[in-house]
């Protein structure tokens, strides 16, 4: 692509954060501290997540940056940032998630494959840019297609990076072209985070948005976006990102028995204490996030503090200290809701946290149940032990 060079070592990556905790230096994988997530509603920038499978590409020239838009489609074309700006802005505040967010957990149970995360991988930002549905318009393909009349039924985003996983070649990833054509579904072609042009890390000139579903759909530092036919056949849509039962290992492992992973399941974790903390009052705030994918809302956070066995539920809230309710409409129906509650704790307890979607679904209780050798989409009950100090343990006689 003109104006875009991928750089063949990790000589030229763009400063980050100190305080954020490095998983992997090269590429470059890091989430920030639990209690920057609750810090505020929209994660700022220089405090959200960062994966990557390959070096942060260059954009020597935005002037010359263009992304193409091709594949089964009447009129192909090829877009610069300003054709791209031309189109309707929207601004959609959506929570990416990593589906190996909470990874580490899952490897105490049993080792897994992958770069380990704590809780922190997700962030929740306002993503600016043109609507995917308006961009596929302009090459000839209407509002709510399922299906080209040439057999197209999937889009394909595809980058400029590079990763070994692709032997060298470019990250991608597809989506349903009747999710791509919908308005409603708000997938965008994103130039914006947090008011700001979209810095290197997170993609900068531009990249894909697709709000509900795992993070590696939406693919950073656009080079094509592609009408096919076929799903994907990238490494990471066919070879990764899939979840399988505990009874697989890698010895058994048959990648094609299983679907891609889109829309993320209902999660929740709490941010205000790490696994094991040391506390000197009996009163204590908990407060975290919790997200469901496919645009469903949160329903219910519970809260225990002795190990699951009872409950009381947290006050959940997007906009600070306005009651959240699922399906408002003045709620952000892809982003996280941040939830808190005041407990009472008993000596040396166990906190839990569990979240309950708008269709009802659950979290898992253990992480048995749903470990899979890749480790993604730990969504356990997410539990923190409190160890009393002396004074707790005194006061409680
Ligand atoms: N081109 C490209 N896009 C990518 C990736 C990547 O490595 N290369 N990683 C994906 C994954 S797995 C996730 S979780 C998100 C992370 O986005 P972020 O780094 O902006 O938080 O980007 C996705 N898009
Ligand atoms: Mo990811």
């Amino acid at each position: 692509m003109p104006g875009v060079t991928g750089p063949s070592e990790y000589s030229q990556e763009p400063p980050r954060h100190r305080s954020l905790k490095i998983n992997a230096k090269e590429p470059f994988n890091a989430e920030p501290p639990r209690s920057a997530l609750v810090a505020s509603y929209i994660t700022p920038v220089d405090m959200f997540y960062k994966r990557n499978h390959g070096p942060i590409p260059i954009v020597d020239d935005i002037e010359k940056y263009c992304v193409s838009i091709n594949g089964l489609v009447e009129h192909p074309k090829e877009l610069s940032m300003a054709d791209i700006r031309k189109l309707p802005k929207y601004t959609v505040t959506a929570t990416l998630q990593c589906a190996g967010n909470r990874r580490t957990a899952m490897s105490k149970t049993r080792t897994v494959k992958g770069v380990g995360w704590d809780v922190a991988a997700l962030g929740n930002a306002t993503w600016g840019g043109a609507k995917l549905s308006d961009v596929l318009e302009l090459v000839g393909i209407p509002k709510h297609t399922e299906i080209t009349s040439s057999g197209g039924k999937h889009v394909e985003f595809i980058s400029v990076d590079m990763c070994k996983e692709e032997k060298g070649g470019p990250y991608k990833a597809s989506i349903p072209l009747s999710q791509a054509t919908n308005p409603a579904a708000d997938v965008l072609l994103a130039y914006e985070m947090n008011g700001e042009i979209l810095n290197r890390d997170h993609g900068y000139p531009l990249r894909g948005i697709v709000p509900g579903v795992i993070g590696a759909r939406s693919v950073k530092w656009l080079d094509s976006v592609s009408v096919v036919v076929e799903q994907c056949q990238g490494f990471f849509m066919q070879l990764d990102y899939k979840m399988f039962p505990p009874s697989v290992n890698w010895d058994n492992i048959i990648w094609s028995t299983r679907r891609a992973c889109m829309d993320f399941p209902v999660q929740c974790a709490i941010c205000s204490l790490e696994d094991v903390s040391v506390v000197k009052d009996r009163k204590v705030t908990i407060s975290g996030y919790a997200v469901s994918g496919g645009g469903r809302g949160i329903e219910r956070v519970d809260i225990s503090v002795d190990g699951g066995k009872t409950w009381m539920e947290a006050f959940r809230y997007q906009k600070s200290g306005v009651p959240y309710v699922a399906e408002d409409v003045d709620s952000d129906k892809w982003a996280w809701v941040l939830f808190k509650a005041e407990v009472e704790i008993p000596p040396n307890a166990e906190i839990v946290a569990k979240a309950v979607d708008s269709a009802s679904n659950v979290q898992p209780e253990n992480v048995e149940g749903i470990w899979n050798l890749r480790g993604i989409l730990n969504t356990s009950w997410h539990r923190v032990q409190i160890q009393s100090s002396p004074q707790v343990a005194h006061s409680n006689l």
